[in-house]
This record gives structure tokens, C-alpha cells and sequence, in this order.
């Protein structure tokens, strides 16, 4: 057998983590034949329950899964991991801003990126706890990890809005292609139809709804996450833990020709983005768990407002972290 893929995971005894963990261990992401070993990290309060989920673990009896170590301590659990599937933070209290939320977030990812030195050579990290685009920067600049490793997730985002087109145009999910969720996973974010394609042709030539496309459509993507709150009365939970599979999977597949997928990275100033924000950008990979992103998309002035909406909401969630940047 080749050699085991380390995978840490935070917030290992939360309900995303939970809906992804038996799926790492299970072979489904690095391959039938790649022994995996997880490293799961919590807080010392949710030990007994992550407990627990190592119990179950085990008693799954995957043959992939050669080693499970539970710990509170990040400097044990990015030991020497490939990949950091950032998870855990603290979920927003009653009356809380945005702001708020930022700010007792801020110091979990300041003890975590500098944690994350202790990863192998070829970490790469996503970060999935809120605000991720502002937590992943906070990690970055407390990190010797090189800037291009990071990632904060827009995938939830990017498959929400490919299954909301599809269903209006009336196809399946594989006619719809080339989804970009541009800036922060927020609701100012903006779901790009204009560029996106249905069975190659782009958005609105096929959706001629354009009252739909710019209001319905926008509006739904951006606030899916409250509407499944509402719903369900938690917050997604089995969509979030596939999307940040579709994540590795899209950094260790080639991405299909002409295609692109989400994801949000450092910047070094793509389409006038201030360098070294975490936007949501299209990307390609050639599966080596490098990406580059696609330049040149065009964009209508109704587009560039959005753009720029979410662009300045960005910086303003920089300036509330300042003083945690490094
Ligand atoms: P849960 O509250 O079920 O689990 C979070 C876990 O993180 C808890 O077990 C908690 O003990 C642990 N935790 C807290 N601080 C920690 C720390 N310093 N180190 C390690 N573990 C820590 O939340 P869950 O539903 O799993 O959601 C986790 C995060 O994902 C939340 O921040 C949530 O807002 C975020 N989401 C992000 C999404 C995205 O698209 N980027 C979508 C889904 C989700 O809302």
C-alpha cells in the first residue's frame, strides 16, 4: 500500500465534520488503495463527544482507515498532515454581528495558522468555519505556510447555484458548467450567471429571464443558507461537508477542459482584487493540488456593481482583523 494521506480535521465533533469524516476514512476521496489517517482536533468541552465519533470510526472497519488520533491540541493535530480541513469555530450567538462573529473567531485562527507550521511540506488547507474568507486570512498571515496553500470555501455556494440553474432550465447538473462565485461566502456574494454556461452556450442565452437571473437567482444563492436554517432549524450541514469534498477533489482531479470550479484564494491582484484578500476567484488545476486562476472574464456594469459590492466587503472584514494580521 502507498503511503497514508494525513487529513486534519477541526470541529471534528460538529455536525459537518461529522458528515465528513466517515467519507474520508472510506476511501471515496484519495482512492481505494490510499491508506488514510485522520487527525481530529476539538475543543477540550467537545472531547468526550468526539470520543464518540472515534468509536464509530473504528467500528465502520474501513480497511483505508489506518490511524485516527484525537486531540485538542492543534500543534498534534497538523503534525505532519497533507491536507487541513478547517472546520471548527464558534457559531454566531443571538444578536451577534458579523463583526462580533469576526472578532471571536479571529484568535482561533491565529493559534491555528502558526499550528499549521507543523504540517508536511505539501499542506494544503481550506477553511470552512465563518467567516471563512476572513478566517483563512487571519490563518494565512500567522503562517509560515506559503500564501498559495489556502483556501476558504465558496464550493457550497458554486453547487447551490448550479442546481438552481439547471432546475430552471430544465436540465441536468453536467449541461451546467463554468459556475464562478465571485468574493466572500457571505450575502453580498455574487453568483455569476453571465459567464456561467448551459451545455456550453452561456446563461442568459438559455434562461431569457433576466428579471429572474439578476433578482431570484442572486438573491436565492446568496441566502440558501438561511433558508436551509429556516427549514431545518440547523444550519447546513451533509451539503457543507460535500462541497468541502468537492474541494479536494477539484484541486486532485484535472479540472475538465473549457471548465472552472470555485474556490477562494489569496489574490496577488486578479481583476483588481487588493493583494493577499481571500476571494472566491474561477479556478482551473491541472490535479497536482495547484490551481491557477482563469483571467479575462468579461462582466456587464450590473455585474462589476455586485463585483464591487463584495470586493469592499472584504476589506472592510480586514479592517475589523487588523490587528490579528501579523
Ligand atoms: P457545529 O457547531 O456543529 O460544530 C463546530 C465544532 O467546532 C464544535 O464541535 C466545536 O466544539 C468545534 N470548535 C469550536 N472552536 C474550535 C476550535 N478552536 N478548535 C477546534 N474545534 C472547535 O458547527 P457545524 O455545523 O459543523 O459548522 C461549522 C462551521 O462551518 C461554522 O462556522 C459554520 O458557520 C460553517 N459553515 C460554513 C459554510 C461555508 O460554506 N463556508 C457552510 C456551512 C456552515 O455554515
Amino acid at each position: 500500500m502507498a503511503d497514508p494521506i494525513r487529513v486534519a480535521v477541526t470541529g471534528a465533533a460538529g455536525q459537518i465534520a461529522y458528515s465528513m469524516l466517515f467519507r474520508l476514512a472510506s476511501g471515496e476521496i484519495f482512492g481505494k488503495d490510499r491508506p488514510v489517517e485522520l487527525k481530529l482536533l476539538e475543543i477540550p468541552p467537545a472531547m468526550k463527544a468526539l470520543e464518540g465519533v472515534v468509536m464509530e470510526l473504528h467500528d465502520c472497519a474501513f480497511p483505508t482507515l489506518t490511524n485516527v488520533v484525537a486531540t485538542d491540541n492543534p500543534e498534534v493535530a497538523f503534525d505532519g498532515v497533507n491536507w487541513a480541513l478547517l472546520v471548527g469555530s464558534r457559531p454566531r450567538g443571538p444578536g451577534m454581528e458579523r463583526a462580533d462573529l469576526i472578532k471571536v473567531n479571529g484568535p482561533i485562527f491565529v493559534g491555528q495558522g502558526k499550528a499549521l507550521n507543523k504540517a508536511a511540506k505539501d499542506v494544503r488547507i481550506l477553511v470552512v468555519g465563518n467567516p471563512c474568507n476572513t478566517n483563512c486570512l487571519i490563518a494565512m498571515n500567522n503562517s509560515e505556510v506559503p500564501k498559495d496553500r489556502f483556501h476558504a470555501m465558496m464550493s457550497l455556494d458554486q453547487n447551490r447555484a448550479r442546481s438552481m440553474l439547471a432546475a430552471k432550465a430544465g436540465v441536468t447538473l453536467k449541461q451546467v458548467t463554468n459556475v464562478v462565485i465571485w468574493g466572500n461566502h457571505s450575502n453580498n456574494q455574487y453568483p455569476d450567471f453571465e459567464n456561467a454556461r448551459i451545455n456550453g452556450q452561456p446563461v442568459p442565452q438559455v434562461i431569457k429571464d433576466q428579471a429572474w437571473l439578476q433578482d431570484t437567482f442572486v438573491k436565492d444563492v446568496q441566502n440558501r443558507g438561511a433558508a436551509v436554517i429556516k427549514a431545518r432549524g440547523a444550519s447546513s450541514a451533509a451539503s457543507a461537508a460535500n462541497a468541502a469534498l468537492n474541494v479536494v477533489t477539484n484541486l486532485i482531479t484535472p479540472t475538465p477542459a473549457g471548465d472552472w470550479f470555485s474556490s477562494a484564494i489569496c489574490s496577488k491582484g486578479e481583476y483588481g482584487v487588493d493583494k493577499g484578500l481571500i476571494f472566491g476567484y474561477p479556478l482551473t488545476s491541472p490535479g497536482d493540488a495547484t490551481c491557477r486562476i482563469v483571467e479575462g472574464l468579461s462582466m456587464s456594469a450590473w455585474a462589476k456593481g455586485k463585483f464591487d459590492n463584495v470586493l469592499n466587503e472584504l476589506r472592510s472584514e480586514r479592517d475589523v482583523v487588523k490587528d490579528l494580521l501579523g
